[in-house]
């Protein structure tokens, strides 16, 4: 019995895993372009900065594209 318990322990760490690297903030593609403006941004983020916001912008469309809010990201320009 003791080797099922520990079986289980570990099925349920197994699971809950994924959830746990799951605790980026949601992000709100509005019209569902695809893109974030900078007020889809702000549903998510409603203190995030305009001068990070144009810093995550690196190909200066006025959009974030997910290339570069998982860059932002990863670099610290936007919040988790
Ligand atoms: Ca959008
Ligand atoms: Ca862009």
């Amino acid at each position: 019995m003791t080797s099922i318990r520990v079986l289980s322990a570990a099925l349920v760490l197994t699971l809950a895993t994924p959830a746990l690297s799951q605790t980026a903030t949601p992000l709100t593609d509005e019209n569902g372009d695809g893109m974030l403006s900078f007020s889809e941004l702000l549903l998510s983020y409603p203190t995030l900065d305009i001068d990070a916001y144009f810093a995550a912008d690196t190909d200066g469309d006025g959009f974030l594209n997910p290339h570069e809010t998982k860059t932002a990201r990863d670099n610290g320009i936007l919040p988790r």
